[in-house]
């Protein structure tokens, strides 16, 4: 079972930035990633929340909750969050960070992720897609 979890203001998606976040809104986005996961025969929670220490309890407590591999989309919070980056590190299922956007095309800022060396992998700029594809690694490579 997978947890994937969005951060600050994705669940804004849709409603603004079309041109940089695509037109899918949240609960969208969040169907799509359960019909992958149905499509990959692993089971999925998803999760959204604008509070870094929501996201952090969720991370300290998914092994217990039964979790076996994390998706993370951690928005802003990837490019400053040493306390997010210590939460994952901190837990021994593997993660998967993904970006909607390029973030390598945009503002400096977003070039650099603090959260993103507790991850197995990074998928960046490929849309919705990024999480379908992060969802396949995690069912291949976590147990
Ligand atoms: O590309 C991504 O997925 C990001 O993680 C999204 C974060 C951003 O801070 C990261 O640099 C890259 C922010 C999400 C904001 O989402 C919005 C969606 C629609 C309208 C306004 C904001």
């Amino acid at each position: 079972m997978i947890l994937v979890l969005n951060g600050p203001n994705l669940n804004l998606l849709g409603t603004r930035e079309p041109e940089v976040y695509g037109r899918l809104t949240l609960e969208q986005l969040e169907e799509q990633v359960e019909a992958w996961a149905a499509e990959l025969n692993t089971a999925v929670i998803l999760r959204q929340s604008n509070y870094e220490g929501q996201l952090i309890e969720w991370v300290q407590q998914a092994r217990a909750e039964g979790f076996t591999g994390i998706v993370i989309n951690p928005g802003a919070l990837t490019h400053y969050s040493y306390a997010l980056y210590d939460a994952l590190l901190a837990q021994p299922l593997p993660v998967v960070e993904v970006h909607i956007s390029n973030v390598h095309a945009r503002e400096e800022f977003r070039r650099r992720s603090v959260t993103a060396p507790a991850a197995k992998g990074v998928i960046a700029g490929l849309g919705p897609l990024g999480y379908k594809y992060a969802l396949a690694f995690l069912s291949e490579n976590s147990r």
